[in-house]
């Protein structure tokens, strides 16, 4: 990759193409930004890979993104997309994952930026790209090693059309010994009010209560929120089913999942927000819903030489 210092990288381009995607760096190469010829927008911090910013044509912020986000490298992301992996939570009691911080590593650990691909884009409105990341056993910090020896490697795409926001993921097993990992995409989505939202897609799933002593309960019916949510749907029932969120009946987003069996929810609501010093403005809470697609309940095996795909399409 040329590292052309804050130079809009332009996809090849021939005379007469309508006008292409444009992808850049800037904050220091810090973040990616790609921009399609419609206005629509993606911004991706190479720490953690994150998903800090998706915009429509209009220019509206369709993520969820604290104020107090800390965007340079000291800690996770709060809002965007952050990457859960190899642990969803803490698991004191699985032994290869007992070390690791809340959520895993990859959301705090440093991503390679492997470079850009967008569709032939006949006209403005059918332009793509795809921004893809990577992170390994070999580019890992050491402490992390330390803590989790195993030989892997992990390729996150971030897709932009003007229709939908797509990120996937594969986990390949670079090693002699099985991994076992949980994965996650913990996704902000940004709303006008959380009291008038309505989560649809997972009724009749079985789902873990996390603020009712972790009950076992099935989701009946639409979901709301009225207060402090954290809900592990696993699994979701009918993966081939979206899960759709409107506010007032209107559909603001629709989720489409690939391999990701299982969906959290969640909302802090007023006395978690206030607990969490990077979760500004503390009402912030009425403008976001987490509904976070991924393989978190119980372990994803991979054996040397495999590969695991998940993926997620999120659209209006
Ligand atoms: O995905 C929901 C959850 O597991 C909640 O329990 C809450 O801890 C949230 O993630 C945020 O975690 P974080 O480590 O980013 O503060």
């Amino acid at each position: 990759m040329v590292d052309r210092r804050n130079k809009p990288m332009a996809l090849a381009t021939t005379p007469g193409l309508p006008p292409q995607p444009q992808v850049h760096f800037s904050h220091g190469n810090s973040r990616v930004i790609a921009v399609l010829p419609t206005g629509d927008s993606v911004e991706v911090l190479l720490y953690g890979a994150t998903v800090t910013s998706w915009k429509d044509r209009f220019g509206t912020e369709r993520l969820w993104r604290s104020d107090a986000a800390k965007l340079d490298g000291s800690k996770p992301v709060r809002g965007g997309i952050p990457l859960v992996f190899p642990v969803f939570g803490t698991s004191p009691d699985h032994a290869a994952t007992a070390k690791l911080p809340q959520h895993g590593f990859a959301r705090t650990s440093r991503w390679e930026f492997l470079g850009k691909s967008s569709s032939e884009s006949a006209g403005a409105s059918d332009s793509s790209v795809k921004l893809d990341f990577g992170l390994s056993s070999n580019t890992l910090d050491d402490n992390t090693k330390a803590l989790w020896p195993y030989t892997f490697s992990i390729i996150y795409s971030v897709t932009l059309t003007p229709e939908h926001l797509g990120t996937s993921i594969v986990i390949t097993n670079d090693g002699d010994q099985p991994i076992e990992f949980q994965v996650l995409m913990h996704t902000y989505l940004r709303i006008s009010d959380i009291t008038k939202i309505q989560v649809t897609g997972l009724e009749g799933s079985d789902y873990v209560d996390k603020v009712d002593a972790a009950q076992a309960k099935k989701q009946s019916g639409a979901i709301t929120i009225a207060g402090e949510t954290d809900r592990v749907y696993s699994p979701a029932t009918d993966p081939t089913k979206p899960v759709i969120i409107t506010e007032e009946g209107e559909t603001v987003f629709n989720i489409v999942r690939d391999n990701l069996k299982d969906v959290v929810v969640w909302n802090p609501w007023t006395d978690k927000a206030a607990g969490m010093g990077d979760f500004e403005p503390k009402d912030g809470f009425k403008n976001m819903i987490c509904i976070e697609a991924g393989s978190v309940k119980g372990w994803v095996t991979l054996d040397p030489s495999d590969a695991f795909e998940g993926a997620q399409t999120i659209s209006d």
